[in-house]
């Protein structure tokens, strides 16, 4: 069957009349495909999304729910992106292929690529997101009789918010995909699979924490290399944002209380000695200087107490980068607390006599 492909594309006026009539059939415009992105983001991430598009045959992207080589990787289903058609992978033959060729197309030897199937995906990072990931699985019906003579490529890219690229399906060893000999470990598929030989399932990831409320565009793009007669395809799944745990989110937060506290305490705390003394000397009452003095004695207890030392001065530099062990927050708004009403009653009781 595969020799029988191959003897057709060297037949000249075959080649002739198979390109002639795919070019004819398909002149793809990109159309939208949010459903296809839905069946690959994962249920957290299906908000980040902002458009998809597909350009290609109208089968060489299928949402597949059928259960094979481990996919889904999350929820029901999932995309197969093929420079055929996709479904024949699991699900027999529906649609039709595209037909489009890139001259100087593949992006490891800048040869002639056809039947090029691209799948784009915008979407906004969340706030909170440290990395973008997704699965991935490469197989080819090229694999093994073909390896490096048809070089069929699965690319998957994202463009940052800067406009540069960023590859993220790669292998361990950092090729971009095609039907190389640096494509390892690859097996026969299982029962459910119609492709000759696949990969494993690889996870590609990227960080992503540079770029929060941006919009990052990624690519799937997959295609044959020389003929287009013996296809590719590529599983893709659980595309998602991983985002900062609650935990770490929570200390963060808890951090910048203990930091705004202690700031807003030093504020006071450094009009105290000049109003008391201004205090003492226009003649306000002992009892009111002993209460003021007394909450701030108070005051500067909870703080030493709050940051586990007896050298105030020392809080100061801390406040900025030093949280071990953690201060006790609630102890610091205490101790703001006494010093405001310390310096409250201070200069509301020189307010009086002055007036
Ligand atoms: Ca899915
Ligand atoms: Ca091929
Ligand atoms: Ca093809």
């Amino acid at each position: 069957m595969l020799i029988l492909k191959k003897l057709i594309t060297l037949g000249i006026v075959f080649l002739f009349l198979a390109s002639l009539g795919s070019f004819a059939v398909s002149s793809p415009a990109s159309r939208d495909s949010k459903q296809e992105a839905l069946a690959i983001l994962t249920e957290d991430s299906k908000d980040a999304l902002i458009s998809a598009t597909f350009e290609g045959g109208d089968g060489q992207v299928y949402i597949s729910t059928v259960e094979a080589i481990g996919f889904p990787t999350d929820g029901d289903s999932y995309v197969i992106l093929s420079s055929g058609i996709a479904s024949e992978a699991v699900d027999g033959s529906i649609g039709s292929t595209g037909g489009i060729s890139i001259s100087n197309g593949h992006p490891v030897f800048g040869t002639e690529i056809n039947d090029v199937a691209t799948l784009t995906i915008k979407l906004k990072v969340p706030t909170n997101a440290k990395t973008l990931s997704f699965k991935w699985l490469f197989g080819s019906n090229e694999i093994p009789e073909y390896v490096d003579e048809y070089r069929d490529l699965f690319r998957a890219y994202a463009i940052l918010p800067d406009g540069s690229t960023k590859d993220m399906a790669l292998l361990p060893n950092g090729n971009i995909l095609y039907v190389g000999d640096r494509i390892q470990n690859y097996t026969a598929s299982d029962q459910n699979v119609s492709i000759n030989e696949v990969t494993s399932a690889y996870t590609a990831t990227l960080d992503v924490s540079k770029y929060r409320g941006k919009e990052i565009t990624l690519i799937f793009q997959i295609a044959d290399e020389r003929d287009d007669s013996v296809d590719t395809f590529a599983f893709i799944d659980e595309l998602k944002f991983v985002r900062e745990s609650r935990e770490k989110a929570d200390r963060r937060s808890y951090i910048m209380m203990i930091q705004i506290w202690s700031k807003y305490f030093f504020n006071e705390y450094d009009q105290f000695a000049a109003l008391y003394a201004k205090a003492e000397e226009i003649g306000v009452s002992n009892e009111t200087l002993e209460k003021a003095l007394e909450l701030h004695l108070n005051a500067t207890e909870q703080i030493l107490y709050a940051w586990h030392t007896d050298d105030l001065e020392s809080i100061r530099i801390k406040i900025w980068k030093q949280y071990v062990p953690l201060p006790r927050v609630y102890a610091i708004r205490r101790a703001y607390l006494y010093e405001r009403d310390a310096i409250e009653l201070l200069m509301s009781a020189i307010e009086e006599i002055e007036s």
